[in-house]
């Protein structure tokens, strides 16, 4: 069950210190999420801290500078664990067991579709566009005075998870909501510089090896393209290079799908996209033990290129038929 931005207010009052974790291989919206609320709690007075295992994106770092960030389990306890952007509890970036056992709250704030209510306290709002505006909301209730610092990393979260306002969730709240984020002093030009502006290289070679292998198949209703180990280590690239990629294939005209598949050591990463609201992507994710949303959704399946190509191939061909496609 989802509790209310108020549960998650009373359970916060009071806490003086806290934990705001996210999903693994954060993305824009996680971090600018949980960046966004241990800066604000921060600035009144609690011990917040971002925690994540991996370091912080290249693209991303920049705008998290003044931001708390810790990559190991906390030594002493801590009163809560906030968890944002996270769907399922394995996909928190440090171990939740051993943090379950450092906090006496867990507190889970998402707008994923697929979140289980996994916390102690949930606030699951899958109508919003992203983690950031839910998050922005909460501060808002909370009486914080969301500075230029925490609406500009809402405002990055919220531009990153809607494809630049380019998406179905680009609704009229995420503008309203954007719009707010920018009176409140978020800088549009400095979240795109960073985010759309300043691709390294090795991103760009990266996407070059990927063009020359983009196919269309059913008909030309589905895109894909793959990027090989060999084309990661050739480009200098590593897998965070490859965000990007997936949007190649989903540009092609005519594809109401979009499939990106990045080799790993033991199988395939895959990246859906649905360019038609009849099409359900994160139900396909799913067949496969993955996850996501309607129209973005990733999963992982063991296999050769081969018979992950025709695995897949297979599921699209039954979701494109019974969406009537
Ligand atoms: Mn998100």
């Amino acid at each position: 069950m989802t509790g209310t931005y108020e549960e998650v207010l009373s359970s916060l009052s009071g806490m003086s210190s806290v934990l705001v974790c996210t999903h693994v291989a954060p993305d824009a919206d996680a971090l600018g999420s949980a960046g966004a609320l241990a800066y604000l709690l921060a600035k009144s007075g609690v011990d917040a801290k971002v925690g994540i295992a991996e370091r912080i994106p290249e693209k991303l770092s920049p705008l998290l500078t003044k931001v708390q960030v810790v990559h190991e389990l906390p030594k002493s306890p801590v009163d809560a664990v906030v968890a944002v952007d996270t769907a399922t509890e394995p996909r928190v970036s440090l171990p939740m067991g051993e943090l379950r056992g450092l906090c006496s709250k867990v507190i889970n704030i998402d707008h994923h579709i697929s979140n289980t209510g996994w916390g102690d306290v949930n606030l699951v709002v899958p109508e919003a566009s992203a983690s950031a505006q839910i998050v922005f909301e909460l501060l808002k209730r909370g009486g914080h005075r969301v500075c230029s610092t925490a609406a500009t990393l809402l405002y990055m979260g919220l531009l990153d998870d809607t494809g630049s306002f380019r998406f179905s969730n680009a609704t009229a709240e995420a503008f309203r909501c954007a719009a707010e984020l920018i009176d409140a002093g978020a800088k549009p030009d400095l979240v795109a510089e960073h985010l759309y502006f300043s691709l390294p290289l090795r991103e760009l070679k990266i996407r070059a090896y990927a063009l020359t292998n983009l196919n269309v198949e059913l008909d030309g209703r589905l895109a894909m393209l793959s990027v090989s180990s060999k084309m990661l280590s050739d480009a200098g690239a590593t897998a965070e290079d490859t965000e990007g990629v997936v949007d190649i294939a989903r540009s092609v005209t005519g594809a109401k799908a979009a499939v990106f598949m990045r080799e790993m050591s033991d199988g395939w990463k895959l990246s859906l996209r649905s360019k038609d609201e009849a099409l359900d992507v994160q139900q396909i994710a799913a067949q496969f033990g993955g996850g996501g949303h309607k129209m973005a959704a990733g999963l992982k399946i063991v296999g050769t290129q081969a018979q992950v190509e025709a695995k897949i191939l297979k599921a699209f061909e039954q979701a494109f038929s019974a969406a009537g496609f």
